[in-house]
């Protein structure tokens, strides 16, 4: 970044540069393009799944999650962009992680917001959050939203593999705080609810007690945080997809395109930093258009191509890619394809920031 060039040096005598230096002073013209940390410029990648089920196969066989050191047990493989050497973004975090049966993942809580989209899943995989168990069937997506409790307990006779998103690098590289971080004193965390508890407040029908006041309250009761604990069942958005595909037009960029919202808000994003999609794809390639946020992909079902500047990444079921900013990008499915569109748009929204556009030709 900002090179010293001669010139500028001359422009000040020796006496105010080592005024400015003795008092933690620096000139606007030597510091505009370097305020502080710089990330390598990220890469388009692509993790296969073949390669990513070697590897958490290996781990699970060779690691018990009871053996990881205490503190912070969970038995994951992490995709690694090299440009960035810590995750696949410099904002989003995904992982593969995986139960064994009979294992539990122990309860925590943590200030980042995570959510797990099933990959291998049955009804007596669950994960257990805010004192509800959500079963983890097949493509099921359950969200673990800021400071609640979470374990993973795999009832079941078979692996169980997910995965895991967090915003993670936002807050520890970007924002270079501490995802601050609690263990629960117990391995579960007592179930206090019965199933269908965090539905019930948050779905198609909520609470609607009036309060002697006469305000009807609102219907979270735990934690304040704005997302509440919830599971999208995949029956419903794969139906809700294919009555699109039946019956609307496709987006130009992002085919047939479903997003999961904030229950409290009915909205857009999912969460305050990520925002998730699913997306239909059946009509041949999409547009070429590029963005100043990230995207990463995890492909739900099908074949095909993204397209990202002169890279073609190919893609099949359940192989995770990324879409770095600000590059030109389309994707061209072999077929139908289903992808999980993850972005962090919303931070650029927040800024009022966010930018999009089509290359001119
Ligand atoms: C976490 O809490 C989980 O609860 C998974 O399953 C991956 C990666 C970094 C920090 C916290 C989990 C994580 C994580």
């Amino acid at each position: 970044m900002a090179q010293q060039d001669p010139e500028e040096l001359l422009e000040m005598s020796t006496e105010t540069r080592e005024l400015l230096e003795e008092n933690n002073l620096r000139p606007l013209w030597e510091v505009e393009d370097d305020f502080g940390n710089t990330f390598g410029d990220m890469e388009p990648d692509i993790w296969k799944w073949e390669d990513i089920q070697a590897s958490i196969d290996g781990i699970e066989s060779d690691v018990p999650i009871a053996d990881l050191p205490p503190g912070f047990q969970r038995r994951v493989a992490v995709p690694i962009n090299t440009a960035l050497g810590n995750a696949i973004s410099n904002t989003i975090y995904v992982g593969v992680q995986t139960v064994s049966p009979g294992e539990t993942a122990p309860s925590h809580r943590h200030g980042a917001n995570a959510l797990r989209y099933t990959i291998n899943g049955n009804e007596d995989m669950k994960t257990v959050v805010a004192g509800e168990e959500f079963p983890m069937e097949d493509n099921d997506l359950v969200t673990t939203p800021q400071w609640e409790w979470h374990d993973h307990v795999n009832d079941s006779d078979e692996t169980a593999a997910w995965l895991d998103v967090l915003d993670l690098p936002l807050v520890l590289d970007s924002l270079n705080r501490k995802n601050v971080f609690e263990n629960h004193e117990l391995e579960r965390q007592p179930v206090t609810k019965t199933q269908g508890y965090w539905d019930s407040q948050y779905g198609r029908g909520r609470p609607a007690d009036e309060k002697s006041d006469g305000s009807i309250p609102g219907p979270f009761e735990g934690n304040r945080e704005p997302t509440p604990p919830y599971r999208f069942g995949w029956d419903e958005m794969e139906e809700s997809l294919r009555q699109r595909a039946e019956n609307d037009d496709p987006d130009p960029h992002d085919g047939y395109s479903l997003a999961y919202v904030n229950p409290a808000t009915g909205q857009e994003p999912l969460f305050p930093t990520m925002s998730f999609r699913a997306q239909l794809l059946n009509e041949g390639p999409t547009d070429p258009h590029f963005h100043n946020a990230v995207e990463v992909y995890f492909v739900i079902e099908g074949e095909g191509a993204t397209h990202v500047g002169d890279e073609a990444l190919e893609w099949s079921q359940w192989d995770i890619f990324v879409v770095p900013p600000d590059e030109i990008h389309h994707h061209e499915p072999d077929g139908e394809a289903i992808l999980l569109g993850m972005t962090d748009r919303p931070v650029f929204e927040a800024f009022n920031f966010y930018a999009e556009a089509e290359p001119s030709s």
